[in-house]
């Protein structure tokens, strides 16, 4: 182990190298002999080339690229940065001061040490977050010693001077700035010597050609380290690390700072915050944890992706592609730190201009979502600790018998036999076979929970899922790469892990699943939860080893303290490499296999809720927001939540409604079934140790409140499917900010306790106990009630709207067609239903509205071809449809319009060149509502008023 510790984990070839350096003195003294080449012959180059000052010398370059392999055996001693001039230190505001000490135990001697400035900063308050260490102005490690500009953008390489206080730093750097579309820059540094670790997902594409009419360009200066991103139309500077900060590239500590160009930043999940994040010093750590989302803890997933929106609207966004264990800190210069311990800089970054292109800019890059299918919009009832399928079959019936609409039933742990992963409990869940087998007869679905780690604790020959595991060789392994890791999680003795990174696991578990497919029941999704991986000892059973892995020169705020807190340890070995780089895609890797698997099995499209997540990940499944508690604070809470996931590609996102945790109660699940009906992803869900909180269990008040939302929501749910396949297509949120759709009003910045539905449905949740009315703030726009259908005089002031205790304020948005389908207890049966369209108009009396529609559950039907498009358009007295695509064979009858805001009163209607008669026009509230059509929509309409 010795050599070990010594050595760089990120890159094997170095590993090998000082292994038999230290072994075998020959090497040793080749090496001594080849550096000292390399000294007197890079004096004698430097000398009398013309490097230093030649900006463009491809010669150059090529030059330095024969040193690479001379680089790669010398080891370079550098000295730390000398103590700093006062003069450098002064001039650093406080608001600019970049922590050169994240470490616990700073002094000004240690911090001088690190060539930092320190000085008590001005205000000293009793817990002072300004760092008494940081870095001076002129701080650089590293020096740029060539820099090439080419029309693909540039390359450079950078050589450490001196060294940082972390061992291990990298002595030569690369640079590659490549523009890889109009709007998309990636600058990627790196050590070009011994390739360090990549995370290998999300696939993101290789672009081979340079885009044109950029409209960013990036600022490097030979003098400086660092570059800076500037947007071209008004000249900001979008990402500025131009000698900002202490720019770091260590094996296990790779710190880079850059100034940002607005206070209005949002993002950098998993986190539980407001929407709008807080820049006061704020550290977000990522490192995926089974941890209840509590405010400033690194939760279940990782997306260290920010939105940038500057006053007036202009938005960028900054990826930095890297799945190590990492800490984001965010100051009100306004600047942002990243501090990963691995892997390399690999940074990507969008022009926008709106929030809405940035996100799709972001998800064309990491993957698209995907659409989830149809019954999986519909409502889900779930709760762990039923105990029985007795229990399951009662509460459903409860809730159906009380016109509550449910698609799915769902199970946790407590079906499985001794909480086994595809096994069932063959006596409190007795006939469940039968059970899932009229769920379908019935139109609905059925989801169970699936651990990733299966039991190591069975007699053997008794467990395919382990004695598969082990002939197979998928499993996770410890340190010494030969035995698997053994941890415990729900089973009696002893968990292990398959290696979801390893491809041979993609065979065994899809063997599993079919298995159990055959054998027991036939589920329709996978509820992947603890798959962070969580782990109820640290490490393993039998601990980690002590090594650099475990225990980086630098830890991350994690909860626990400690890496391996909570979870496997980080010298355990996949076959993609090391958990410590690779922990943080768990998740991710077991919801691949998992999408491939299930749509291999069941040639639908799959339906899987991972609780971990990593960047791109809804592109293989949506997820929830983990173990909320029951209380209004979570209530509120759930809002951002959502907003984040959709703003990370992950628009199938719901927390478990009326919360995980705690006893709820009567006057919290009658708000929380109401804001749960429009989660994108709808489920109630919580607790073995707590009351039952399904609807029909609270009693009347719940029921009729729920009933009441969630009837909306299959009402509205062609509406809300056609957003899922905007998301799909384009990369457009489902669920979003107020500040999306109105980017222009910084009113809107800070809003997260209302939120849209794409950009025509207005939601405004009641979130405190007692109240029957809401305020709410209105963007300027036409808005209408949902309910009264009249028009909202908007004073852009917030607004107050009643919201008696059955009912949730909704707004629809002037200038927009809303398609709608009379509602029913399953999306099976509400999809024979009639459709029907909402239409507001704006104020040239226009409005424009989509439907996407297929068969709700073939896999790649839009990439097929397999689909219906329609478009509707209002404009004065005319509504009209086209046809854009009908490839998919359905009778689909339009039966009812509702026409808001029509002001002067209506005497005929003609529908398609026919007068029709079935209609009211209510002046009062100016709506007109034609009803009892039957409008064949494969055909073009045409429908006029007067
Ligand atoms: O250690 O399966 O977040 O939704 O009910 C708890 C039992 C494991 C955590 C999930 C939660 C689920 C629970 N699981």
């Amino acid at each position: 182990m010795e050599d070990e510790v010594l050595v760089s984990y990120s890159t094997g070839k170095l590993h090998k190298r000082r292994r038999q350096c230290s072994c075998l003195p020959v090497v040793c003294f080749t090496s001594l002999i080849v550096a000292t080449c390399y000294v007197t012959f890079m004096y004698i180059f430097r000398k009398y080339s013309p490097v230093e000052s030649d900006f463009d010398n491809e010669k150059f370059l090529y030059n330095e690229r024969n040193f690479i392999n001379l680089i790669s055996v010398r080891e370079f001693k550098l000295a730390q940065p000398p103590a700093p001039a006062n003069s450098q230190c002064d001039l650093v505001d406080e608001n600019e001061k970049f922590d050169c000490f994240p470490e616990s135990d700073a002094s000004q001697m240690l911090c001088e040490k690190r060539g930092c400035c320190w000085s008590v900063p001005k205000q000293v308050k009793k817990w002072n977050p300004i760092p008494y260490c940081y870095f001076p102005k002129d701080f650089a490690l590293y020096k740029f010693v060539n820099l090439t500009v080419a029309d693909f953008g540039a390359t450079g390489f950078m050589k450490a001077v001196y060294s940082s206080p972390y061992p291990n730093n990298i002595q030569l750097l690369k640079i590659d700035v490549k523009y890889e579309t109009e709007t998309r820059l990636h600058i990627k540094i790196y050590d070009p010597v011994n390739a360090r670790y990549e995370p290998p997902y999300p696939e993101v594409p290789v672009m081979n050609s340079a885009a044109k009419n950029t409209q960013y360009q990036v600022d490097l200066d030979k003098t400086k380290t660092g570059f800076r991103v500037i947007r071209k139309n008004d000249n900001k500077s979008i990402f500025d690390c131009l000698n900002v900060g202490g720019f770091i590239f260590s094996d296990q500590f790779l710190q880079l700072s850059a100034k940002l160009p607005t206070n209005y930043i949002y993002g950098l999940g998993e986190h539980r915050s407001d929407l709008l994040l807080d820049i006061n010093w704020k550290t977000l750590t990522m490192f995926n944890c089974d941890q209840p989302p509590e405010n400033q803890k690194n939760l279940y997933g990782t997306h260290p992706f920010h939105l940038a929106v500057e006053k007036g609207g202009k938005s960028s966004g900054v990826l930095l592609l890297n799945s190590n264990g990492m800490d984001i800190r965010l100051q009100p210069y306004p600047a942002i730190t990243y501090r990963t311990i691995g892997g390399i800089l690999d940074f990507y970054f969008f022009l926008g201009p709106t929030p809405s292109d940035v996100i799709e800019q972001y998800t064309e890059l990491v993957g698209r979502p995907l659409i989830p299918p149809y019954w999986g919009l519909g409502f889900h009832l779930c709760r762990w600790g039923y105990n029985k399928l007795d229990n399951v079959k009662e509460i459903l019936e409860k809730n159906q018998a009380a016109g509550i609409p449910v698609d799915v039933q769902w199970n946790d742990i407590d079906y499985m036999d001794r909480r086994n992963d595809f096994t069932y409990d063959k006596v409190n869940f007795k006939g469940l076979d039968k059970f899932v087998d009229d769920l379908h007869k019935k139109g609905m679905h059925y989801v169970v929970i699936m651990d990733p780690g299966v039991s190591g604790g069975e007699p053997n020959g008794t467990y395919p899922p382990y004695d598969d595991a082990i002939a197979q060789d998928i499993l996770v392994k410890d340190f010494t790469g030969n035995k698997p890791l053994i941890g415990r999680v729900w089973n009696d003795k002893s968990t292990v892990f398959p290696d979801y990174t390893n491809p041979k696991t993609v065979k065994y578990w899809m063997e599993q699943i079919s298995r159990q497919q055959r054998e027991q029941f036939k589920y329709d999704g996978m509820w992947i939860d603890m798959n962070e991986p969580s782990n109820l000892v640290d490490g393993s059973l039998t601990g980690c080893p002590n090594d650099t892995l475990e225990s980086p020169p630098y830890v991350p705020a994690v909860v626990g303290g400690k890496l391996r807190a909570h979870t496997i340890c980080m010298t355990a070995k996949h076959f993609k490499g090391y958990h410590y780089n690779l922990h943080n895609l768990f998740g991710m890797s077991e919801a691949i296999v998992t999408n491939f698997a299930l749509t291999e099995i069941t040639n639908k499209r799959p339906f899987i809720i991972s609780r971990s997540t990593f960047v791109g990940q809804g592109k293989y499944s949506g997820s929830w927001t983990g173990d909320n508690v029951a209380v209004w604070d979570d209530l509120y809470h759930s809002i951002p939540d959502v907003l984040n996931m959709n703003m990370f590609g992950i628009p199938l996102i719901g927390a478990d409604i009326c919360g995980f945790q705690k006893n709820a109660t009567v006057a919290l699940c009658q708000r929380w079934y109401q804001l749960g009906a429009f989660y994108p992803f709808s489920r109630t869900h919580n607790s073995n140790d707590c009351v039952a909180q399904d609807p029909a269990s609270l009693g009347k008040d719940v029921i009729d409140s729920a009933r009441k939302a969630l009837t909306i929501r299959y009402r509205l749910l062609p509406y809300l499917y056609s957003l899922f396949w905007q998301a799909h297509i384009k990369g457009d949120t489902v669920a979003r900010p107020l500040f999306f759709e109105f980017p222009s009003d910084v009113q809107t910045y800070s809003i997260n306790k209302q939120f849209l539905w794409g950009p025509a449905l207005h939601i405004i949740p009641v979130l405190t106990e007692g109240m029957t009315y809401v305020k709410g703030y209105l963007p300027k726009a036409r808005w209408f009630d949902y309910y009264t259908k009249k028009e909202i005089v908007n004073t852009g002031e917030n607004i107050t709207f009643a919201a008696p205790l059955d009912t949730i304020p909704l707004l629809v948005r002037g200038g927009y067609i809303i398609p709608t389908q009379d509602p029913a207890n399953t999306t099976t049966d509400s999809r024979k239903n009639r459709m029907g369209l909402i239409v507001a108009p704006d104020e040239k009396s226009e409005a424009n509205g989509i439907l996407y529609w297929d068969d709700g559950e073939s896999i790649v039907t839009y990439e097929r071809n397999q689909y219906n498009y329609l478009s509707f358009h209002l404009s004065g007295k005319t509504l009209n449809s086209t046809v854009d695509v009908w490839k998919y064979k359905t009778d689909m009858l339009l039966g009812s319009v509702d026409l808001l805001g029509i002001k002067s009163s209506v005497s005929s209607v003609v529908v398609n060149g026919q007068a029709y008669k079935n209609f009211t026009y209510m002046s009062d509230c100016q709506y007109l509502h034609i009803l009892n059509l039957s409008v064949n929509m494969s055909q073009p309409f045409v429908i006029t008023w007067s």
